[in-house]
C-alpha cells in the first residue's frame, strides 16, 4: 500500500513530467524537460549535463517498458500511478536520476549544492518556488546555505518510496493545486 503522501508525490511528478501538458508522458516531454534542466545551471560541465540527459532517457525507457499497460507508446496518469506498486522495478532508474540531478547542482564539485543552484534546477523541473525553498530548508542547510549532494540524492530516492510519509519531499506537494 502506498501512503496518501506518496500518491500525491507521484501525481505531482506526472503533472511536471508531462512537460507539454497534453495529458500523457511521451519522449517529447523528456526532451523538453532535459533541455530545460540541463540549461538551469550554466556553470555545470558538459559531462554532468550529458549524464542527466542520459538519466532522463533511461527514465523514459523504464516508464515505457514497465508502465505502458495498453502499449500505445505513451504513459497515461492511470498507468503512471502504478509506479508505486512495484518500486523495486524503478530503483536503479531513480538511483541514476537522483545522482545525476544532484550532481548537476554541484558545478564546482565540492559535494554541496547552493540554494540558488537548487532553486534553478527544481524550478526547471517545474516545482513551485515556496515548495522548493521549504524542501531546501528541510534538508538542513549548513552555515553557507548549502546542502550535501548526497542528502539531496537520498531525498529524491525517498520521494519515490511508496511507504514513506512525513519526508522532506512532502514539502513539494504542499498547497499545490496539481
Ligand atoms: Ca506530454
Ligand atoms: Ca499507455
Amino acid at each position: 500500500m502506498a501512503t496518501t503522501e506518496a500518491t500525491d508525490r507521484v501525481r505531482l511528478v506526472f503533472s511536471l513530467f508531462d512537460a507539454d501538458g497534453n495529458g500523457y508522458i511521451e519522449p517529447a516531454d523528456f526532451e523538453l524537460m532535459g533541455d530545460r534542466v540541463a540549461a538551469a545551471v550554466p556553470a555545470a560541465d558538459e559531462a554532468a549535463k550529458d549524464r542527466l540527459l542520459g538519466a532522463f532517457r533511461r527514465y523514459w525507457d523504464t516508464l515505457v517498458t514497465e508502465l505502458d499497460a495498453n502499449g500505445d507508446g505513451r504513459i497515461s496518469p492511470e498507468e503512471f500511478t502504478a509506479i508505486v506498486l512495484n518500486p523495486q522495478r524503478f530503483d536503479a532508474t531513480v538511483d541514476e536520476f537522483a545522482d545525476a540531478l544532484a550532481t548537476l547542482g554541484d558545478p564546482d564539485g565540492d559535494g554541496h549544492v547552493t540554494r540558488p543552484d537548487f532553486v534553478a534546477l527544481m524550478t526547471a523541473i517545474g516545482f513551485e518556488r515556496p515548495n522548493i525553498e521549504a524542501l531546501f530548508d528541510a534538508f538542513g542547510p549548513d552555515g553557507g546555505d548549502r546542502v550535501a549532494v548526497s542528502a539531496w540524492a537520498d531525498g529524491i530516492r525517498d520521494y519515490y518510496r511508496p511507504e514513506k510519509s512525513g519526508i522532506p519531499g512532502d514539502h513539494l506537494t504542499t498547497g499545490t493545486s496539481r
